[in-house]
């Protein structure tokens, strides 16, 4: 029996690459929901291709379009963000894959875990702003959370049952502004950032690596997975990403996981864990990569990492005030509106105007993030 995966998100970058995947490896896998927010087009055309159970368009106004598109095809055609997180309790799903951007991913990822699914989760801020709840629903629903992240699927790949992990060595690509001088840092434009060294990525994702607020996210990711403390997770930079991360034992031995960055691998191996199948992907030629190299990370320059680690050591909702405040950051450089370096001021300024809670609860991170995203917004 083939395996039916819903895909949240599968006109963005992941769900692409996850089709690709699955039209690889159609003997074993279905493409069973397909959603999209807003890529009307791309939805439609997918769905003509792979011909899906249903399909959800998460904003609600081009329902329509997508259901006259599809009329000649047995198809169910569903809208609106309820209809995401009913679609993924369909008894016919074995796994979905949250690939869908930002907290918009939190609420179908939530319902998916009660409907006892396995989670390949490519939707960071899931665990940064609800990891607490996330881990806790998933030990009471006895679901899997497979991670699809690069670095947290190297990660996820080398642990070994038993045997305790000392440290993370979580890499990072540097972004595409590693090198860049101070006078260039404040002049720094979407387009440059936009142009990313190593991985192409989706908008919101590139613009967070070039903060470095991407590489906080997978920090405060990599606690909630491998449940370990954040100091025990070190940010080291790779510009080359070969290696997607490592694993340090109590022995001292560390391993690695290597690769071509290639975001296919680890959707892959989330859905055929723990078996590997082949790929066809580009394999390392050793002698052509000329070098490996290692630098500390730049965090006077790039101040969203330390504050990531301030929200996890903090805990309780100031992830989830970091994310809402990035997110609103995040979005205003992309549509011009503020300098790059008003990134990470926005950010703090809302973890200092928001009240602490410990509360881990959906309704306390709804609050939180509605409440963050006013105040980050009105420094806009
Ligand atoms: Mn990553």
């Amino acid at each position: 029996m083939k395996r039916k995966i819903a895909i949240l998100g599968s006109t963005g970058s992941i769900g692409t690459q996850a089709l690709d995947v699955i039209s690889e490896h159609s003997d074993l896998y279905e493409a069973y929901v397909l959603t999209a927010n807003n890529n009307v087009e791309k939805l439609i055309e997918q769905a003509r291709h792979f011909e899906p159970e249903a399909v959800v368009i998460a904003n609600e106004k081009h329902y329509n379009t997508v259901k006259e598109a599809l009329e000649d095809l047995p198809i169910k055609v569903y809208a609106g963000a309820e209809a995401l997180c009913e679609v993924v309790q369909d008894t016919n799903i074995d796994i979905v894959l949250a690939s869908m951007v930002g907290f918009a991913g939190l609420q179908p990822t939530i319902s998916a875990i009660k409907a006892k699914k396995a989670i390949a989760l490519a939707n960071k801020e899931t665990l940064v702003v609800a990891g607490e709840l996330i881990k806790r629903l998933a030990n009471q629903y006895e679901v899997p959370i497979l991670p699809v992240d690069s670095e947290h699927s190297a990660i996820f790949q080398c642990i070994e049952p038993g045997n305790r992990i000392e440290k993370i060595l979580l890499t990072a690509s540097g972004g595409p502004f590693r090198n860049f001088s101070d006078e260039e840092l404040k002049n720094a434009t979407k387009a440059q950032a936009l142009s990313h060294p190593t991985w192409t990525m989706g908008a919101k994702i590139t613009i967070d690596s070039a903060t470095l607020m991407n590489k906080g996210f997978e920090v405060i990711e990599a606690k909630w997975l491998f449940d370990v403390k954040p100091e025990q997770i070190q940010v080291i930079v790779h510009p080359q990403s070969v290696i997607h991360s490592m694993v340090q034992f109590e022995d001292g031995a560390v391993k690695a996981q290597l690769g071509m960055p290639d975001m296919r691998l680890p959707i892959q191996y989330a859905f055929s864990y723990p078996k590997r199948l082949h790929s066809s992907f580009e394999r390392i030629d050793f002698f052509k990569l000329k070098n490996m190299t290692f630098e500390e990370p730049d965090t006077k320059r790039f101040r969203c990492l330390d504050i990531a680690y301030k929200a996890l050591n903090m805990g309780g909702n100031m992830p989830c005030v970091v994310n809402a405040a990035n997110e609103i950051a995040n979005h205003a450089f992309i549509s011009d509106q503020i300098t790059f370096e008003r990134i990470a001021e926005i950010i703090e300024e809302t973890m200092q105007r928001m009240s602490f809670c410990t509360d881990s609860s959906l309704e306390t991170y709804l609050e939180t993030d509605k409440e963050a995203r006013k105040i980050a917004s009105s420094m806009i």
